[in-house]
């Protein structure tokens, strides 16, 4: 409770520096292997001993040029929000026209780094490209989900990526559906059938609703609380609730804070801050520090106090990179590191708020490394992994085993996270390459370094008649409650070894249900129950390893099983 106390804090900036130092890529053990005192031990650190994470907006910039920057990111955190690189305007900023650049680095930032992605966001009025904005209300319907089952399909198979913000920002202060070209040219069915396709698009990740100013109980908040108890009512799928948390000392702390989460947790989803930020008039002076310590310190108390609260996120973490100067006029110094990375009390309150007690001693040291996988029964679509076991002090919980394609080249994403040194791979492509490399982690959350890397070739395969399956489907319905509609997802994977070009996927539809035109992401066609789907421009080629995820709605007569055979080009796919 007492902020001041802590003299030694300094300390860690040097620690910081002395990381920042090092070569890249950072990962957690270079603050580890010389372990501070425990109580100095790094955020993420005291949350994952909580049980929640402690996130951080990510900016583009200065995560791929700044070492401060970097060293401060992967040390202290473990879950990252792309600033605006997922932003539509960033990731299709014309019809059809994906760029993924700024949201794959913060995916490889985070991979490397051991940090868990949350995406941000999907359907907003703001950064939004205008040719979104002036489309009819079916073009912005089918524009909508499209976007959302690209983007979304991008990372659905990428296990950092645990959750997305599918709607942002969709009431006014008053508690009024905010009038954005969303609601005038769509009504409000545009929130639930946002948070279909996203499921549509991933059946794994967590999905979110997401708004400021609804921290505390009020009209806002209200409303926003009526609209999720609705939308779970009607079996549309909301996950989670993103309170985003701009303060400002000036307007005092959000009345009611703890209960306004606990109303939300009672409605069965989880909770989260998302955007944290606690801005002042300029100049900062050590009152204005004090009572913005306060803030943060009760924000992440009250997250520890809810059990259906997940974490905290802060919107940025530098001064040198916040959005509040551009916004505010003559506000900010709104975060726990200044411009010069150096922490601020908030960030000791923010530290001892999540190392209370409850882990007076916490682990900061990681398993050693593990062994280079080796492999064993390889087929040509399967093989499996083993590796000399870490060791740790207090116990390895588990491991993370990442794969790249190909020889060299491509990066590396987790693909499974065994509790003991062995994994099976499956879904491969014959006559293939693979690297594999693996890391241990603790109950902590302390990470090994990487193991070195093993290369795998599949097999040739066939021996039987045909040519062995050079594709792969997976398949999603998600039934719409109380109506006869629902939603299917297909994302398609090119097993083979060479480009798949102008495909048509195939497939039959058990009877009773029947597609809704015009679905997305291809032309779909149905003839009786026989169902083609052709691709668009833009995903009309399938690199080997490269996947597209389409989709359609359709209405059923009680039954919502899913087809059981695809054929491309006529061939039979693997189904998973
Ligand atoms: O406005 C604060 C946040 C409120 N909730 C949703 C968040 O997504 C939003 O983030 C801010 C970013 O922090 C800013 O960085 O969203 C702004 C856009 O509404 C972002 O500002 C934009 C500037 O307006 C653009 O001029 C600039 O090109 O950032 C862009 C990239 O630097």
């Amino acid at each position: 409770m007492i902020i001041s106390a802590r003299g030694a804090r300094p300390a860690r900036t040097a620690v910081l520096a002395a990381v920042a130092a090092l070569a890249v890529p950072l990962v957690v053990a270079p603050i580890a292997a010389a372990p501070p005192a425990a109580a100095d031990a790094p955020l993420r650190v005291h949350a994952a001993a909580r049980g929640k994470f402690i996130g951080y907006a990510a900016s583009t910039s200065p995560l791929a040029n700044e070492a401060a920057y970097r060293s401060v990111a992967a040390s202290e955190f473990n879950q990252v929000t792309a600033e605006n690189a997922m932003k539509w305007d960033s990731t299709e900023p014309s019809d059809g026209n994906y760029t993924f650049a700024g949201a794959d680095q913060v995916m490889a930032f985070a991979t490397a780094n051991n940090q868990q992605v949350h995406g941000h966001t999907l359907v907003w009025h703001s950064q939004t490209p205008g040719w979104v904005q002036g489309l009819s209300a079916s073009a912005m319907r089918t524009a909508m989900q499209d976007h959302i089952a690209t983007v979304v399909g991008r990372y659905a198979n990428n296990a950092a990526l645990v959750s997305w913000d599918v709607v942002n920002e969709v009431f006014d202060d008053n508690g009024n559906m905010r009038t954005s070209f969303w609601y005038n040219t769509l009504g409000s069915s545009y929130i639930a059938d946002a948070f279909r396709y996203a499921r549509a698009a991933d059946s794994n990740a967590r999905l979110c609703i997401n708004d400021y100013n609804v921290e505390g109980i009020n009209a806002k908040s209200t409303a926003m609380y009526n609209l999720v108890r609705q939308l779970r009512a009607d079996g549309v799928p909301v996950d989670c609730v993103g309170f985003q948390g701009h303060l400002a000392i000036q307007y005092g702390f959000p009345s009611q804070f703890r209960e306004n989460l606990d109303r939300f947790a009672a409605l069965g989803v989880q909770v989260r801050i998302t955007e944290l930020d606690v801005r002042m008039q300029l100049p900062r002076d050590s009152t204005k520090d004090a009572t913005q310590a306060t803030y943060y310190r009760n924000v992440v108390q009250g997250c520890l106090a809810v059990t259906a609260c997940a974490g905290v996120t802060i919107w940025g973490f530098t001064d040198k990179y916040s959005w509040v100067p551009d916004t505010f006029s003559g506000q900010g110094a709104a975060l726990p590191w200044d411009a010069n990375y150096s922490t601020k009390p908030a960030y000791t309150a923010i530290h001892d708020a999540l190392d209370d007690g409850t882990s007076p001693n916490p682990d900061t040291t990681p398993p050693t490394t593990p062994g280079t996988p080796v492999a064993s029964g390889v087929t040509s679509s399967g093989l499996s992994l083993s590796w000399t076991a870490s060791s740790d002090a207090v116990g390895v919980t588990g491991y993370d085993v990442l794969r790249a394609p190909g020889a060299s080249g491509g990066s590396f994403a987790v693909v499974g996270t065994p509790s003991s040194a062995s994994f099976v791979d499956s879904g491969l492509a014959a006559s293939t390459t693979y690297r594999y490399q693996v890391r241990a982690r603790d109950a902590a959350g302390n990470v090994s370094s990487l193991s070195s890397v093993a290369s795998v070739t599949t097999t040739a395969g066939g021996g039987g008649p045909g040519p062995s399956s050079s594709c792969r489907v997976a398949y999603t319905i998600s039934p719409w409650g109380g109506s006869p509609g629902f939603t299917a997802g297909v994302v398609l994977t090119n097993t083979g070894t060479s480009s798949l070009s102008g495909w048509t996927l195939a497939f039959t539809l058990p009877s009773g249900q029947a597609i809704t035109p015009p679905g997305w992401s291809a032309t779909w066609s149905q003839s009786g129950q026989a169902v083609t789907a052709t691709p668009l421009s833009w995903n009309s080629t399938l690199a080997p390893g490269g996947s597209t995820t389409i989709g359609f709605n359709g209405t059923h007569t009680g039954g919502t099983s899913e087809p059981t055979t695809f054929t491309v080009g006529g061939s039979s796919c693997t189904v998973v």
